[in-house]
């Protein structure tokens, strides 16, 4: 009956943590997934998503299914959390917000919305960005193309090339944007240059898919916000994805926002009804513990600021382990520019490092990093840091 279906190649991210996992050697170093490792090397519990979730816990009680749209607590937490509370867009009731199954499911049901209100539509995505973004658009039966974004040379952005990529680009098409720590190569564009960006996106009347991930990695919760409320503000419509995964460390329980910022409150209504219908067909509605988690957290005051500390120290924590791997790389090898380790924010780097490089990463030393030379940082650690520049050292000599 199925001999006609092909083997999977595996995913290049996630085939390759699951490699991590049965490699036997103990000094083995996982910087391959996006997922924030504390200084012992464990995926943190985090003292106020502890104290949410005891309080959830206490409180629970039948377990009705969802709406469709997800827990009203929920999706208001979220919209507060976007746009801050007095946002002028929200008090138009022009914004919309469906809970979904991680910010992987906002991207697919996003999807499958553009699919079905501008079939024609090509989804435009930066060269290079994360693997799965094109597979989740094309999973929706919609094309994707490039837009220039890294520069290989300067480590930076090629900034005129891709304004002037999206500038032809034909009218609604969407354009896939990393809202914050681009994934996977660390460079954002500064406000100025999403200021300079935002005539590009209205003038051709394209529609801005934003991407966040990793809001609070960056520069902060609130800084990392600041395109969806610049578009916001602009009156521009867009859609964007947000995610609880990383900055709650609630990957499991896959937690995440779809929300459509749409021209008035009227067709915010039909917006809302469409992604309800399109939640229905695929599974129904979102699953209710780790929402709850997210929602209670959010709305209680103490356990939210004690979670924006908890914020802080991660992404502390992160930029302490790109200043010690650049310092003891530049030491190895004083002749090579390392700067951009501290420049990319966010938990990747880029590297550089070729395929095979990083073959000899993971087969030499048992460092495992994306075949791309993407780079977690935030599975650097005091006692694996030095053990990973002496290996990438090895590699590039
Ligand atoms: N968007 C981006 C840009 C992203 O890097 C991830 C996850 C997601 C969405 C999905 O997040 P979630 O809300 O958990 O559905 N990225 C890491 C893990 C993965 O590939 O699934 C990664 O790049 O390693």
């Amino acid at each position: 009956m199925f001999h006609h279906v092909e083997p999977y190649a595996g995913d290049p991210i996630l085939s390759l943590n699951e490699a991590f996992g049965k490699d036997p050697r103990t000094d083995k170093i996982n910087l391959s997934i996006g997922i924030y490792f504390d200084d012992q090397g464990k995926i943190p519990m985090l003292a106020s998503v502890r104290r949410a979730e005891l309080k959830v816990v206490e409180h629970a009680g039948a377990r009705p299914y969802l709406p469709m749209e997800g827990a009203a607590n929920f999706r208001h937490e979220v919209q507060t959390l976007l746009f801050g509370a007095n946002n002028p867009a929200l008090q138009s009731g022009r914004v919309v917000t469906i809970q979904t199954v991680g910010s992987s499911g906002g991207l697919k049901v996003g999807a499958d919305f553009i699919k079905r209100y501008f079939p024609g539509s090509e989804v435009l995505v930066s060269d290079p960005t994360w693997d799965n973004h094109r597979a989740v658009f094309e999973g929706a039966g919609l094309t994707v193309t490039t837009y220039p974004y890294y520069d290989a040379a300067t480590g930076g952005l090629r900034f005129d090339a891709m304004l002037a990529a999206l500038s032809l680009a034909a009218k609604h098409s969407v354009v896939l944007l990393h809202a914050c720590c681009h994934n996977p190569t660390g460079v954002d564009l500064t406000k100025e240059q999403w200021q300079q960006l935002l005539p590009v996106l209205q003038e051709r009347e394209l529609i801005p898919f934003l991407d966040l991930a990793y809001q609070g990695y960056g520069d902060g919760l609130y800084e990392d916000t600041f395109a969806l409320r610049m578009l916001a503000d602009s009156g521009i419509s867009f859609l964007a994805v947000n995610s609880f995964s990383k900055n709650m460390g609630l990957y499991g329980e896959r937690c995440g926002g779809l929300t459509i910022v749409c021209p008035d409150a009227a067709q915010a209504v039909n917006v809302l009804g469409q992604l309800k219908a399109n939640v229905r067909r695929n599974y129904s509605n979102p699953p209710l513990h780790g929402g709850q988690i997210v929602a209670f957290l959010l709305g209680d005051p103490a356990i939210r600021t004690q979670w924006e500390t908890e914020v802080d120290e991660m992404r502390a924590r992160i930029k302490a382990m790109r200043t010690q791997l650049h310092a003891v790389l530049s030491a190895k090898l004083p002749g090579r520019d390392f700067s951009y380790f501290l420049s990319q924010r966010g938990m990747f780097s880029y590297t550089g490092l070729s395929p095979e490089q990083c073959e000899r990463l993971k087969n030499e030393f048992g460092v495992y990093i994306l075949r791309s030379g993407r780079l977690c940082v935030a599975g650097l650690n005091s006692s694996n840091v030095e053990a990973t520049a002496v290996a990438i050292a090895a590699v590039l000599t």
